[in-house]
């Protein structure tokens, strides 16, 4: 309970902020589907960059970079992404620490530099250039919280980071106490506010469409103001990490100026729902919220990141594990807000705790039959989506079901000038028909013949007749259909 009394302390000195930002229009991700990659796990495009390489240690560098990510965009849109997330590419501290390689970037020793594992800043341009040139947007992750662990900077300019004196005396020990250990950044010395808004402007030049702040939990409240507001100004569309945050989180911190955040508690509740196989009354918890976020199609919807375990890794059974994931990743299409599909997640790939998670990205020439059918689900979900206006962007809108069956049915509609899209989400371990009266859904829909989902590739049809709804599912599916 201590972190709510604190964020409402922050949030306080946050509306402090300039009332101009409210004037600006908007940057908007809504419509937009994010595919996420750790360029390092992704695909090596130049043998030339690897020193260190040793792809049988899940802690080391394995080879992928810039070059290998601008190959793979083709991939990327074949999937249906329309932008692409890239974790940190900067140099980063040279040595390792804990066993680990820096890899993953979040250890940076140099925030205006690509590491040369990665390629070069050059490198980084035609990769920009290339998304944007296929109409995908680039999001970059921005590390605002510390310097990697054996950076120069941390001997360099003492005065630059919190003490262990300052995190003592602390009165939010989130924010001036160092996270896992790492060199901690005090936002409020002039030399390193001005280093991370120069950091900013300086990607926004390389021509990012939206920054991903990194651990924002951790981060001065005055300084992320700041921030927030050049990025505002700047037209950047922002996402904040803000680990374990539930709607109510997220709700504040875009009245605070974010325009995104991802919203760990439906993954947390779809993990359980949806893998876990539970009741769907958590999804639906977190769904009865939706009215307190000021832009809900704006929120980062995701089943798995590089930080938590695989989604599928929640089933022993690698079978069962796949089938759930597609049925993950169509019901992520069903809702409202920006799905983000981590790399490896539209083959149902496994993985525990990190480094598991971040096994090396496989591609189509050694996919299993099964993966391949897991990856042209998710396409057609994806294609689903962007073809339907109302799926994409539309009014989401629950609708009640009888107590007796709510544990294993969740009905929503997406709305849309004057279109409406029914999802059907089915938890029961069988197939099965659903006969429900109109008038108890709180709907007055005409008749319909028997229409298959939107989804391709699966055997779920809806039909009105008789004020009724009738609703053939599949097993631990999820649907969507055309019913206005
Ligand atoms: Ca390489
Ligand atoms: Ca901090």
């Amino acid at each position: 309970m201590r972190h709510f009394a604190l964020l409402g302390a922050l949030l306080t000195s946050l509306a402090g902020g300039s009332g101009a930002q409210t004037a600006l229009p908007l940057s908007s991700f809504e419509g937009q589907v994010i595919y996420q990659v750790m360029p390092d796990r992704f695909f090596d495009g130049n043998p030339a960059n690897n020193a260190g390489v040793n792809r049988a240690d899940p802690r080391a560098w394995h080879g992928g970079d810039l070059a290998g990510l601008t190959q793979k965009l083709p991939y990327i849109q074949r999937l249906g992404a329309t932008a692409v997330w890239l974790t940190p590419v900067y140099a980063q501290q040279t040595v390792n620490s804990f066993g680990t390689a820096p890899y993953h970037g979040y250890w940076p020793a140099d925030f205006r530099a690509v590491d040369p594992h990665f390629g070069t800043l050059a490198d980084f341009r035609a990769f920009v250039d290339g998304a944007q040139g296929a109409g995908m947007r680039v999001v970059l992750d921005q590390v605002i919280n510390h310097y990697g662990y054996e950076a120069a900077a941390v001997k360099l300019r003492p005065a630059w980071f919190n003490t262990q004196a300052q995190c003592d005396g602390a009165a939010n020990k989130d924010v001036d106490c160092a996270l896992a250990g790492l060199p901690d950044l005090r936002q409020s010395n002039p030399q390193v506010r001005e280093l991370l808004l120069d950091n900013a402007d300086f990607w926004r030049e390389q021509g990012v469409n939206a920054f991903r702040y990194d651990a924002i939990k951790h981060v001065e409240g005055p300084f992320l103001r700041d921030l927030l507001d050049r990025d505002r100004q700047a037209g950047t569309w922002t996402l904040g990490e803000w680990f374990d945050a539930d709607t109510g989180t997220v709700a504040d911190w875009q009245k605070a100026g974010f325009d995104s955040l991802f919203l760990f508690s439906l993954q947390d509740a779809m993990k359980r729902s949806v893998m876990g196989g539970q009741s769907l009354g958590a999804v639906r918890a977190v769904l009865e919220r939706q009215g307190e976020l000021p832009r809900p199609g704006e929120v980062a919807l995701f089943l798995d990141n590089h930080d938590v375990p695989r989604f599928a890794q929640g089933s022993l059974f690698e079978d069962e594990g796949r089938a759930r994931t597609r049925y993950g990743l169509r019901a992520l299409m069903t809702l409202r807000g920006v799905p983000v599909v981590w790399q490896g997640t539209e083959i149902a790939m496994r993985g525990g705790p990190d480094p598991d998670n971040r096994r090396d990205m496989r591609f189509e020439d050694s996919w299993t039959p099964e993966e391949r059918e897991v990856f042209e689900a998710t396409r057609a979900a994806i294609a689903a989506r962007k073809a339907s206006p109302a799926l994409s962007r539309g009014a989401q809108t629950l609708l009640p079901t009888p107590d007796r069956l709510s544990g294993d049915l969740l009905l929503f509609t997406r709305q849309l000038n004057g279109q409406t899209v029914l999802a059907a989400w089915h938890g029961g371990r069988e197939r099965r028909t659903y006969s429900l009266k109109l008038a108890s859904l709180g709907v007055n829909w005409k008749a319909l013949a028997a229409t298959p989902s939107l989804f391709a590739g699966q055997d779920a049809r809806v039909s009105v007749s008789g004020g009724y709804l009738h609703l053939s599912l599949p097993a631990r599916d999820a649907a969507a259909f055309r019913v206005e």
